[in-house]
């Protein structure tokens, strides 16, 4: 029996150096999920993510209990003592390291993701739709790969806490769909390995910053691009505006697709947005992403 159970030991300690670099480790902690609603879960809500000060860290957003979904944004606000890890897209951007997990095998490809990091906030914006498809069942949803301060103290919960519109959550009839967020986080724990450098020098104390979870806040009026002119033609004379033609060439095609969703996105700024409230409902989100994009494609 003993050495059953030393098998099981050694097999488990085998996984566990087997997991990548940053080595999370993950135990049940809770399970806070709430029927009939799309769940969308971040990594260290239900079960505990740990990572070292100094470690990358991958931590996943999840849909359960998911009925149907056709586009999902976020808004992830996270701990200062984390910041996203970024890399070179193929064009040499510095780009957020965010891999979107959700499953393309059950759309038609016709999906659009985006992330959007605001640093100086700590937030970061994922956006993700599928303008014909949808995707059911539980999914990872994204991966974001944060790093730990160095100076992050032991034991502390770096909180990472997810906001989204009502407006941005929808199914295929793009029709809302009801959710609950499970926020999340990830816990620091001690080195393995002890060294002499772990002062306290106190220089990572964000007083209540980091456990506040806030999921009813309007997300998207406060991470609009903010720009410095007038976003709206409230003082304009009136004009011919062509719905829909956002890149204002006179044509509606693919390309405003592309430009509405960077906007929706977060990645644009816009001096004149009344082309880019497609269906008319003096709201500017994935909804109008989703219309012009079934539009063009008639
Ligand atoms: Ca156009
Ligand atoms: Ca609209």
């Amino acid at each position: 029996m003993k050495k059953i159970f030393g098998i099981i030991l050694c097999a488990v300690m085998i996984i566990a150096a087997a997991v990548p670099a940053y080595a999370a480790v993950r135990s049940f902690i809770a399970a806070d999920l709430v029927d009939g609603k799309l769940n969308i879960v971040v990594d260290g809500g239900l079960e505990k993510l740990e990572a070292c000060a100094g470690d990358t860290v991958d931590v996943q957003i999840t849909f359960k209990k998911n009925k149907t979904i056709s586009s999902a944004k976020i808004l992830l606000t996270f701990d200062k003592n984390l910041s996203v890890v970024t890399e070179k897209d193929k064009n040499e951007n510095i780009v957020p390291k965010v891999k979107f997990d959700i499953d393309t095998k059950q759309t038609d490809g016709s999906e659009q993701t985006w992330a959007t990091l605001y640093a100086d906030k700590n937030q970061l914006l994922l956006n993700w739709l599928t303008a014909l498809g949808e995707v059911k069942g539980d999914v990872v949803y994204a991966t974001v790969t944060f790093k730990v301060s160095d100076k992050a103290e032991v034991g502390k919960l770096l909180a990472v806490t997810a906001e989204a519109d009502a407006e941005d959550i929808y199914d295929k009839d793009v029709k809302n769909t009801a959710f609950n967020i499970v926020d999340g986080g990830v816990t620091v724990i001690e080195k393995t390995v002890e060294t002499d450098t772990e002062t306290d020098n106190g220089t990572d104390t964000e007083p209540g910053t980091d456990t506040d979870i806030t999921t009813d806040t309007e997300p998207t009026s406060d991470t609009e691009p903010e720009s410095d002119t007038e976003p709206i033609g409230t003082d304009t004379e009136p004009k011919e505006v062509l719905k829909g033609d956002c890149d204002g060439n006179g044509e509606v095609n693919n390309k405003d697709v592309v430009t509405l969703f960077r906007y929706v996105s977060g990645n644009d700024k816009v001096e004149d947005e009344s082309a880019y409230d497609f269906n008319g409902d003096k709201e500017v989100n994935n909804k109008d992403v989703v219309e012009l994009f079934r539009y063009v494609s008639q």
